[in-house]
């Protein structure tokens, strides 16, 4: 039987968060024992912001070390820092060449991070190009990630379709596999935003390495809203239902289901801080 490839990638960006482990880190743990994985802290990715030299050499290490602590093992999957490996850079400007300004200028993310900013460096750009390199160059079938890299994918995908009918068959065309709970945690503090490495909200952020007290603290406080009763609504009440789905994401229940259970935000809340603390008081102790 063909063997399956896996590959996913993360920036040195600053501590893991609770999203980064709910969205990506869970699968890419569970996807180790299923298929040809390999992991990539992509250190090219991180300069395409402002970024110190120094803190970037200390977070890619610090960042391996919390990997293993979360449960990669390197006796079955591989990981790598993307600089290492030069060819990821050679072959983003192939498909730079492949890919269209068009394309490019509609990423989220892009516009996001700095569109109508003059000072932004083109590789902010160009970034997609790179991360479609990360994944052909292995051939890789899987890539676990979360919600906000669907786009990326289906740009990788649609730039391997277009490489493969100019040049001849060469890449496998990869597809993105979401969790369908945890994929997009939003910031305790500002529910509308996506919970960030780098966002500078560290009340609305719950790092993989915070003490159970800090979990308690940022969770009791996290942002909900006035209404009277528990309902999972991401669209209209994203506060009290980031609770749940942070909630759910840990015991799979259903969020449905969990709303219906509780009356009042501070029994949701206590039961939300019992499952993070429980969940990462392994990961914590390695
Ligand atoms: P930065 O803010 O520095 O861009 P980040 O926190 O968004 O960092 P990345 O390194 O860009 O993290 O992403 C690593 C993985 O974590 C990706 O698969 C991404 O989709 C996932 N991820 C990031 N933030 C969240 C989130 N809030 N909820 C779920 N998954 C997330
Ligand atoms: N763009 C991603 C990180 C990333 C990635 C990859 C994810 C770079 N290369 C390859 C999956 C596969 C992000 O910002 N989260």
């Amino acid at each position: 039987m063909a063997v399956i490839r896996v590959l996913s990638g993360i920036q040195p960006s600053g501590e893991l968060h609770i999203g980064n482990y709910l969205g990506a880190i869970q699968s890419w743990v569970h996807d180790q024992h299923e298929f040809d994985s390999f992991f990539t802290i992509v250190d090219l990715h991180a300069i395409t912001v402002e970024h110190s030299p120094v803190e970037l050499r200390e977070n890619t290490l610090r960042l391996a070390m919390t990997l293993l602590a979360a449960g990669l093992d390197p006796q079955v999957c591989t990981i790598f820092v993307q600089s290492h490996v030069s060819a990821h850079a050679e072959l983003s400007w192939l498909l730079e060449c492949t890919a269209t300004y068009g394309e490019l200028s509609r990423m989220t993310q892009f516009k996001d991070k700095g569109k109508n900013d003059e000072s932004i460096r083109a590789g902010l750009f160009t970034y997609p190009a790179l991360m479609a390199a990360d994944i052909l160059l292995y051939q890789a079938e899987r890539v676990p990630v979360g919600e906000d890299q669907r786009q990326h994918l289906e740009l990788t995908r649609d730039v391997a379709i277009r490489f493969n009918a100019k040049y001849g068959e060469t890449f496998k065309v990869p597809r993105a596999t979401i969790p369908p709970l945890g994929a997009r945690i939003m910031d305790l503090a500002r529910p509308f935003n996506k919970m960030s490495k780098s966002s500078n909200s560290s009340s609305g952020t719950v790092f993989i390495l915070d003490s159970a007290d800090e979990i308690v603290k940022k969770i009791s406080r996290a942002v909900t809203d006035t209404e009277s009763t528990v309902k999972y609504d991401p669209e209209n009440r994203p506060g009290v239902s980031n609770l749940i789905e942070l909630y759910c994401a840990v015991t799979r229940d259903d969020p449905n289901e969990v709303a219906s259970r509780y009356t009042m935000y501070g029994q949701l809340k206590k039961s939300v801080s019992d499952a993070l603390i429980a969940l990462l008081a392994p990961l914590q102790q390695s």
